[in-house]
């Protein structure tokens, strides 16, 4: 009678579980024959136990290998397949925005004085961007955030914008030219307002010394309501300082309609950036001061003068200090995101 092979058989068939799947075949087979000699009486019977659990052992190890190397193929399949698939879709591609077609219509010259353009007779520049005085400050407000359609023709006419490989066309979701314009840094946005000034003034559409800008952060907060309540110090110091108000007034939640704030809210119907004036206007005539896009203004956040001021949260943003009024963001000259762009006042003369 042949002595068993039970404790090899077993062994075997652990390792077939653990580690290695041929093991477990080996001692499937082994166990199957073995036990076979038991019941005719060739092979000593007293190993029966671990040859028995061997072979149980062999065949789980051997059926767990089969169902990765299963999955295995399959997940080969599909990766052939998704593969296969984006290679018949086209290339998404976003609208490139071309500068906007020359107006015939005459464009009003800027009044002679500031005092004369009011909420209900706003004046409108060779863009057709729309401004409004603003109590409390000097300048005039643009109603909106500076759209894809103005950025695209100041872009049109400085070759070296494109160039600089920004991806203002592109910011990774689609937009209509009434988009607010994003990924666009604080000195793009510099750059934008010279340009402008320069253009509007060789036209003889604004005084030799009126000039667009950023507005800066205190004329910002007088934008928004709370000019009269900030004090001094940096904007740093005044960051989500005072009453919990919003640009919407003193409840939260953002009630419907209230702009366009983080999808979670429901209060509108855009995921990403909405064109400008989608919605209500504040009491001077100005639209979307909070949300939509974050707006650059002219100053450092704080004494440190590495970031300059951005306000009045966006599209991404939850709060509720985000979306204070007095709330500031702060990011380098350079920084661009989907999320920030930046709105111009036209300064008056001195
Ligand atoms: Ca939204
Ligand atoms: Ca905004």
């Amino acid at each position: 009678m042949k002595p068993h092979r039970g404790t090899l058989i077993l062994v075997l068939g652990i390792l077939g579980i653990v580690s290695c799947f041929p093991l477990g075949i080996a001692a499937w087979v082994m166990g199957k024959r073995d036990l076979k000699e038991m019941d005719a009486g060739t092979m000593d019977p007293s190993g029966r136990g671990n040859t028995n659990a061997g072979r149980i052992c062999g065949m789980i190890g051997t059926l767990m290998a089969g169902i990765v190397i299963v999955l295995a193929i399959a997940g080969m399949i599909l990766s052939l397949v998704v593969f296969w698939r984006d290679q018949q879709i086209e290339p998404q591609t976003f609208e490139r925005f071309d500068a906007p077609e020359p107006t015939t219509a005459a464009v009003a010259k800027l009044p002679t004085t500031f005092a004369e353009v009011t909420r209900e007779r706003p004046w409108t520049n060779s863009l057709g961007m729309p401004f409004v005085p603003v109590p409390g400050t000097k300048v005039l407000f643009c109603i909106w955030e500076t759209r894809v359609q103005d950025y695209a023709a100041y872009a049109s006419a400085n070759g070296r914008v494109d160039e600089r490989r920004q991806n203002w066309q592109n910011p990774g979701f689609e937009q209509g030219k009434d988009h607010p314009v994003v990924k666009v840094g604080w000195e793009d946005a510099q750059a934008f307002c010279q340009w402008l000034t320069k253009k509007e003034q060789q036209e003889g559409r604004t005084g030799r010394n009126d000039r667009y800008r950023l507005p800066t952060d205190a004329e910002w907060s007088w934008a928004v309501g709370i000019g009269d309540r900030e004090g001094n110090g940096t904007p740093e110091d005044k960051d989500a300082k005072g009453d919990s108000v919003y640009p919407w007034g003193n409840q939260w939640p953002p009630p419907s309609g209230a702009g366009n704030y983080a999808t979670n809210y429901r209060v509108d119907d855009f995921d990403r950036t909405a064109p400008v004036g989608s919605f209500k206007a504040n009491p001077y005539g100005i639209h979307d001061l909070g949300g939509n896009v974050w707006e650059w203004c002219e100053d450092w956040y704080d004494t440190e003068q590495e970031r300059r001021v951005l306000r009045g949260a966006s599209w991404f943003d939850v709060g509720p200090v985000a979306l204070h009024s007095s709330r500031r963001h702060s990011r380098p000259l350079g920084f661009r995101s989907d999320s920030i762009g930046f709105r111009v006042v036209l300064a008056p003369t001195q």
